[in-house]
C-alpha cells in the first residue's frame, strides 16, 4: 500500500473525514476513529459529480490561460476597492484559504461575519474565552446526550455512530431521526431555546442540582445568571416554549447524577439575539458544571483552526463588508469562490440584482446556479487533484489529503491560481505548499481549557412570538441527508404539518416582509404546526429570507423571519 493514497473528505460536515484509495477504489479509514471505515452518501455524489473541466466566458469555452489573462487584465484595470473577493465553504480543506493571500495583497474589498454558525460562536466565546470543543473522549464517557437544535444523526453521522447506544434527549422543533430515538423530545418552538435554559436553570436551582464547586472556581456572574432565570413565573415558561413541564420534570429525573453531553447546534441560532441564545444554553450548563466534569461538556462547531497560525495570512487595511449583508452590485468585479450565494447567501432576489450588475468571476469546481449570472467561469481542480490537510470543528482529529488522481490539464487549485496572480502583480510569495501542508499536518494545537466562564448576566431577547399573528409560520431550516447545502440532491419543497389543512402537491405562496415565492407542499407530521420547513438548499427557501447581520457577528440570521402561506 502506497503511504499517498490518503484523501480528506473536503466538504462543509462535522465528520472531515478520512478516505484511502485502495486497489482503485476508494474507501473510509479504519484508523481514523470517527470516520471508521464508512463514508458517506454525499461523498459517493461528490465522487459522481461532473466537474468542470473548462473555463467559459461569456457562455463560450476558452483556455485556462485565456480565462487568467481575462482576469488579471480585469483586475488591473479595476480599482482594487471596486473589487470584492467572496468565498464560501464548499470545500473547507486549509489551501482554500490561499486565494485571500492575493485579494488582501492585492487591496480587494473582503468579507466579514458568517453565514453558518458566527452568532452562536461568539456567544460561547464571550462566556468562555474560545469555541474549542472538548475532546472526542468526553463525548464517548458521557451518559446521556441533549441533541440541541442540531440534526446530529443527519448532520455529523460519523460522530453519531460512536455513541449511537447512549440515552439520548432532543430539543427541536423538527421531531428528526434523533428525536424518535430519544428517550425525551421536547418540540420547541423556535427562538425560545434561551427561554427553556433559564427554565432549566430554575429547576436544577429548586433540585439542588447546580455544581456550586464549579461556580465558585470558574464562574462570574452566576447569581446575576440566576436572578435572570428565576424573574419569571415558571408556568410562563410553558406556553411560550411550547415545552410542557412534565417533561421538563421527566428530563430532570433522567439526568440526575448522570454525566450529560450537549451536542449544540446550527437550529438555535439563526436569529438576531443567536449569540445571547447560546450563551444562555452554555450558561445552563455552567451552572450545571458541565463543562469541567470527567465526561460530558457542550459541543459546537468550534473553532476549527484554534491554536494553527493562518499559513497564507498577510497584513492588509482592505476594506471588509458584513457578508449576510453584501450588495454584489457596488462591486465593478466579484471574485466567488466555492460558494453558490444565488442559493445560499440571505435574500436570493437581492444577490441575483446585485450580481447582474457586476463582472462576475466564478472559481468552483461545478456548475452551480451562480454561474447563470457569472462572466467568468474558472474551473477548479477536483479535491482527488489536490493536496491538501482538513481541520474539523466536531472533534479534534484531522484528515489528509494527497494527490491521487492526475488533475484535469483546465483546472487549476486554489494553490496555483494564487501563485500565478502573485507573480502577475509581483506581489509578496506564497511558503511553499510542502511547507504549509506539513505545518498543518504536523502542528498539534494546545487546547487550554477556561480559567473563568462568564455566565449571561442581561438577557435582551425580543422573541418572534410576539410579533406572530395567527396565520404567520416561524420558517425553519435544516439540512438534509442527501445534500451537502446547496449541493447534490434538490428538494424545493415547503413542508407542512396536516394541521395547516394545506394538500399535498398544493401549490402555495409563502411570503415573509423580505420577498415571497411558489412552492409544492409536502405534509409532513414531524414539522411542528406552526412551523413552515424547508431544506437547506432548496432554490427558492432564501427569497424569503432578510439580507440583514445578526447583533454582534456579522453573521446571517435567516430564522429571524415570520412568513404567511395561501393557495397560488
Ligand atoms: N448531510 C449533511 N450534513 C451536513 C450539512 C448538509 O448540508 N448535509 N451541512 C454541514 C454544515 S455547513 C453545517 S453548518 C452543519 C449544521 O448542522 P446542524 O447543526 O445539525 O444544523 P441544521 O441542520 O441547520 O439545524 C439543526 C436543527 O435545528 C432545528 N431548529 C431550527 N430552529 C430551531 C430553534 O429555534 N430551536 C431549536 N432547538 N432547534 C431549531 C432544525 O429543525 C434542525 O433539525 O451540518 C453540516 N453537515
Ligand atoms: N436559509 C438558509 N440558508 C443557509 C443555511 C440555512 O440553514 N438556511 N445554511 C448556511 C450554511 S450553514 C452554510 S455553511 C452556507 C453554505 O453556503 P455556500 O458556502 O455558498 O455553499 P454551497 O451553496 O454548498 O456551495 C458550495 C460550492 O462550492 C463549490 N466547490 C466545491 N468544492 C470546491 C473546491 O474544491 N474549490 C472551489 N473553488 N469550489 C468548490 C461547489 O461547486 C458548490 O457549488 O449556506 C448557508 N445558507
Ligand atoms: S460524513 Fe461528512 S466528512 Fe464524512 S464523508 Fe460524508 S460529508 Fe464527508
Ligand atoms: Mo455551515
Amino acid at each position: 500500500m502506497s503511504l499517498n493514497n490518503k484523501v480528506a473528505c473536503p466538504m462543509d460536515c462535522y465528520d472531515a473525514c478520512q478516505a484511502e484509495i485502495i486497489d482503485e477504489n476508494i474507501k473510509g479509514s479504519k484508523e481514523h476513529e470517527t470516520t471508521n471505515g464508512k463514508l458517506c452518501i454525499n461523498f459517493a455524489n461528490l465522487l459522481k459529480e461532473e466537474n468542470l473541466k473548462n473555463s467559459i466566458f461569456k457562455q463560450k469555452q476558452i483556455s485556462l490561460k485565456e480565462s487568467l489573462d481575462i482576469l488579471v487584465d480585469k483586475l488591473k484595470n479595476t480599482k482594487p476597492e471596486k473589487t470584492l473577493f467572496y468565498k464560501g465553504s464548499g470545500n473547507i480543506g486549509v489551501m482554500q484559504n490561499a486565494t485571500k493571500n492575493f485579494f488582501t495583497q492585492y487591496g480587494s474589498t473582503l468579507t466579514k461575519g458568517s453565514l453558518c454558525d458566527g452568532g452562536g460562536g461568539t456567544g460561547i466565546e464571550i462566556g468562555r474565552g474560545n469555541v474549542v470543543n472538548p475532546p472526542l473522549q468526553k463525548l464517548l464517557d458521557a451518559d446521556i446526550i441533549v441533541v440541541w437544535g442540531r440534526n446530529f444523526s443527519v448532520t455529523s453521522s460519523h460522530l453519531y455512530n460512536l455513541v449511537k447506544d447512549k440515552t439520548f434527549v432532543t430539543i427541536d422543533p423538527v421531531c428528526t431521526d434523533i428525536a424518535k430515538k430519544s428517550k425525551i423530545y421536547m418540540q420547541i418552538n423556535p427562538k425560545t431555546d434561551h427561554e427553556l435554559a433559564l427554565l432549566f436553570t430554575r429547576f436544577a436551582y429548586m433540585q439542588d442540582l447546580e455544581d456550586n464547586e464549579f461556580i465558585e472556581e470558574f464562574g462570574s456572574g452566576a447569581d446575576w445568571f440566576f436572578d435572570v432565570a428565576r424573574n419569571r413565573p415558571i408556568v410562563s415558561y410553558e406556553s411560550t416554549t411550547g415545552v410542557p413541564l412534565t417533561l421538563v420534570n421527566d428530563f430532570f429525573d433522567l439526568i440526575e447524577g448522570k454525566s450529560v453531553a450537549i451536542m449544540l447546534g446550527l437550529g438555535v441560532q439563526k436569529y438576531f439575539e443567536g449569540a445571547q441564545i447560546t450563551r444562555c444554553i452554555d450558561s445552563f450548563a455552567a451552572y450545571m458544571g458541565y463543562h469541567k466534569k470527567e465526561a460530558g461538556g457542550v459541543w459546537y462547531l468550534s473553532d476549527s483552526a484554534f491554536g494553527y497560525k493562518n499559513q497564507f495570512e498577510t497584513k492588509g487595511t482592505n476594506k471588509k463588508v458584513s457578508i449576510p449583508t453584501v450588495d454584489f452590485g457596488s462591486y465593478d468585479l466579484v471574485f466567488i469562490q466555492g460558494a453558490n450565494p444565488v442559493v445560499s447567501a440571505p435574500n436570493t432576489q437581492k444577490v441575483i440584482d446585485g450580481l447582474k450588475k457586476s463582472f462576475v468571476v466564478y472559481f468552483g469546481t461545478t456548475l452551480n446556479e451562480t454561474c447563470e449570472y457569472a462572466d467568468l467561469i474558472i474551473p477548479s481542480s477536483s479535491f482527488l487533484s489536490k493536496k491538501d490537510v482538513r481541520l474539523s470543528y466536531g472533534h479534534e482529529l484531522k484528515s489528509i489529503s494527497h494527490v491521487v488522481k492526475l488533475k484535469d490539464e483546465n483546472t487549476i487549485s486554489e494553490y496555483e491560481i494564487t501563485s500565478f496572480l502573485i507573480e502577475e502583480f509581483n506581489l509578496e510569495k506564497l511558503k511553499t505548499e510542502d511547507e504549509v501542508i506539513s505545518y498543518y499536518e504536523n502542528h498539534k494545537p494546545i487546547l487550554k481549557d477556561f480559567d473563568t466562564f462568564e455566565f449571561i448576566e442581561d438577557i435582551d431577547i425580543e422573541p418572534l412570538y410576539k410579533e406572530k399573528k395567527d396565520d404567520n409560520f416561524y420558517y425553519i431550516t435544516g439540512k438534509s441527508k442527501n445534500s451537502l447545502n446547496s449541493q447534490f440532491a434538490k428538494d424545493d419543497f415547503v413542508y407542512l404539518h396536516s394541521s395547516t389543512n394545506f394538500k399535498n402537491d398544493d401549490v402555495v405562496r409563502v411570503s415573509s416582509k423580505y420577498g415571497n415565492a411558489n412552492f409544492i407542499v409536502k405534509i409532513d407530521d414531524n414539522i411542528k404546526s406552526n412551523c413552515a420547513f424547508f431544506f437547506t438548499g432548496n432554490k427558492y427557501a432564501n427569497y424569503l429570507t432578510p439580507a440583514l447581520e445578526d447583533e454582534v457577528s456579522n453573521s446571517a440570521m435567516y430564522q429571524e423571519v415570520l412568513v404567511q402561506i395561501e393557495l397560488s
